[in-house]
């Protein structure tokens, strides 16, 4: 049986997800951070970096949610990482699209305005990265024009890894009107029995 570790309000909630869309069954642990339990020694044994989410599957132990995602698909339902190497090869580039160049602004903007007190809240981070959004959200909105799914016509784990980062932007105050192909796509998208599942476990 898989374990996947951390909460579904983390990270660990897009591979939540993705092992929701894989349909293989898993548990979850829970890894109690506010009692610094992810830093402790026998967690460091299944993350060296002391953060959620970590994976284990039999002998197999892995850090790192997209790594974690591309695991779940290829060793799950391989359809989720494209058919061919062109959609394979965007599916990646969505991905580390998300992580590398979107997530960087949105949680800079969450973590000031979420878990900051008043009394520390820095308004030009929030500011400086406000500014940010409206290219990278538009290239994405440009992208999924006339489009579903953001790879070929089926459902991948770059709809996951992409949308668990684009639907933070409700939370910071980020308006996504603007921006109807990724409301549309995101519609779709929530309309999916496994990313219902997985909402209903955030509550
Ligand atoms: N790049 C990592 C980031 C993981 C991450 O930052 N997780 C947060 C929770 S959402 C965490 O465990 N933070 C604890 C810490 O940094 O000490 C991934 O995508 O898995």
């Amino acid at each position: 049986m898989i374990t996947l570790y951390g909460s579904p309000r983390s990270s660990a909630g897009r591979c939540i997800w993705a092992l929701e869309e894989a349909g293989v069954p898993f548990t979850t642990k829970d890894v109690d951070m506010r009692n610094k339990e992810h830093k402790s020694a026998e967690f460091l044994k299944i993350n060296p970096m002391g953060k959620v989410p970590a994976l284990v599957d039999g002998d197999v132990t892995l850090f790192e949610s997209m790594a974690i995602n591309y695991y779940i698909a290829d060793a799950y339902k391989k359809e989720l990482l494209g058919t061919t190497p062109a959609e394979r090869g965007l599916n990646m580039q969505w991905s580390f699209w998300a992580t590398s160049e979107l997530q960087g602004p949105i949680i800079e903007i969450f973590i000031q305005k979420v878990f900051m007190p008043d009394d520390k809240r820095d308004n030009n981070v929030i500011e400086n990265n406000l500014k940010k959004l409206p290219d990278l959200l538009s290239v994405l909105n440009t992208s999924l024009a006339g489009k579903k799914y953001l790879v070929g016509d089926q459902f991948t784990i770059a709809d996951i890894n992409t949308a668990s980062v684009v639907s933070i932007c409700p939370m910071i105050g980020v308006d996504l009107k603007a921006y109807s192909n990724i409301e549309g796509w995101l519609g779709a998208i929530s309309d999916r029995p496994a990313y219902q599942k997985y909402q209903a476990m955030r509550k």
